[in-house]
């Protein structure tokens, strides 16, 4: 029996929430392994879009359990808000939601040590989302963390009360001004926790181990992207969790030994939001041709994403580190209309060319050599079989699947569940 993992192998958002939406229906478990409210996965059907921030992307469908991972950080607050949405469409997630008793929660002085943070690094802020992330898991790793499980406990609001004061002598550490009013986040947040508190807590890593035993399919689900990672990614300018194939290990309390597919989701372009290094990136028209008409802005807090060209350099590594075994290209119809496409293959590094991802991809080490192809004006969000699809995109996909190895077995065409592609 396998968990399959599905991952995003750029900065996020490339995709992950629609293509587990169109999964879902093979597995009976989708599960969140790491990240929070800083994620936004956006689901488009029967004309509707719904983003999730924290509730796993297999919640629109009947029969599939939706677990929230040991892995993930829950802001009660933000949970809450999105339970309200999902009510207002008659999700009946009580029935169909879990979750671990291991996940750490985010207090409102989390979200306030994240912006103190942000703040006193000025110009050399990560760019966070301001979700109270990063303090979060420093609390975890830190030891000094709350978990789901403490609600349970009759002594957590003295807990709770413990932390938050050590938040705020930290808040008057950084010196920033940041204004809040604790009473009335603390109101909101206990309310909340009372939401949160009506769902069922277990003991996830158990209940997955027996789950496979019966024969159940798992879909772990990531969030964020791989060059986000906290080892991997592009440091500092990462997030503060294992995006990558590893994270669902420590993030689920699977084995390595149990994990089947690994579906890697990327763009066929590149995307960033927040603050770091971007090879690709453009800052002409194509940029905002691609930024115009892939609607490239957060899902959770509408700032523009940066756009550039794909870069097959970083590509090629985030699939050795994830393992991916079937890639998934989105947002090909976004490139509908360009004359030329431009691929980088390599970097100039120093004086040198390279293909592997350095340690350093600052601008003044790194330019990128680009590969061109000829682009192609079909519009393809109509498209649904892989035989329609236009012969220069064809190439440019072949080529892609040549360099990385790995079959690209979906093409999306567009963000309904509808369209999409598969190829075998
Ligand atoms: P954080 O909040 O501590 O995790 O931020 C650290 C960096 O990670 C980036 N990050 C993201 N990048 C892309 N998408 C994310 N989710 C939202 C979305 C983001 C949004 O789906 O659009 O709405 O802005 C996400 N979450 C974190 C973040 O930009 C920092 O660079
Ligand atoms: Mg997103």
């Amino acid at each position: 029996m396998a968990v399959d993992l599905l991952l995003g192998l750029q900065w996020g958002d490339e995709g992950k929430g629609k293509i587990v939406d169109v999964l879902t229906s093979k597995y009976n478990i989708i599960a969140r392994f790491q990240g929070g409210p800083n994620a936004g996965h956006t689901l488009v059907f029967n004309g509707r879009k719904h983003v999730l921030h924290t509730i796993p992307s297999g919640i629109f469908h009947d029969d599939t359990t939706n677990l929230v991972g040991n892995g993930v950080v829950i802001d009660p607050v933000i949970f809450k808000k999105e339970l309200d949405k999902l009510e207002e469409q008659n999700v009946d997630y009580r029935k169909s939601m879990l979750i671990s008793r291991k996940a750490h929660i985010i207090l409102p002085t989390h979200r306030l040590l994240d912006a103190a943070s942000e703040t006193a690094k000025g110009k050399a802020k990560i760019g966070s989302t301001l979700k109270g992330i990063g303090p979060t898991y420093m609390d975890k790793t830190g030891r000094n963390g709350l978990r789901v499980g403490d609600l349970e406990l009759t002594d957590w609001k003295e807990r709770y009360r413990a932390l938050a004061d050590k938040h705020e002598s930290m808040i008057s550490y950084y010196n920033v001004d940041i204004q809040y009013d604790l009473a009335e986040l603390e109101k909101e947040f206990f309310e909340a926790v009372k939401v949160l508190k009506s769902i069922t807590f277990i003991d996830s890593e158990e209940y997955l181990y027996q789950a496979q035993k019966q024969g159940r399919t798992i879909l772990a689900e990531g969030a964020q992207g791989s060059l986000l990672d906290i080892d991997f990614g592009t440091y500092p300018y990462v997030t503060s969790s294992n995006t990558t194939a590893a994270g669902a290990c420590t993030g689920l309390g699977v084995s390595p030994s149990q994990i089947g597919d690994v579906f890697g989701i990327f763009k066929a372009y590149t995307t960033r939001v927040g603050s770091g290094p971007f090879p690709t990136e453009l800052f002409d028209e194509d940029g905002a041709t691609m930024s115009r008409v892939g609607q490239e802005f957060g899902a959770t807090t509408g700032r523009p994403r940066r756009c550039g060209w794909l870069d097959l350099v970083a590509l090629r590594y985030a699939c050795q580190v994830n393992g991916v075994t079937q890639l998934m290209m989105m947002k090909g119809d976004v490139l509908s209309g360009f004359k030329k496409l431009k691929v980088c293959t390599a970097y100039n590094y120093k004086g040198a060319v390279i293909t592997h991802f350095p340690y350093n991809i600052e601008p003044e080490n790194v330019q990128p050599i680009y590969t061109e192809f000829k682009g192609w004006n079909e519009d393809l969000t109509k498209m649904s079989e892989a035989g329609q699809l236009p012969k220069e995109l064809n190439e440019y996909i072949q080529f892609l699947e040549k360099e990385l190895e790995i079959p690209i077995t979906i093409v999306s065409v567009g963000p309904d569940r509808k369209q999409t592609i598969f190829r075998n």
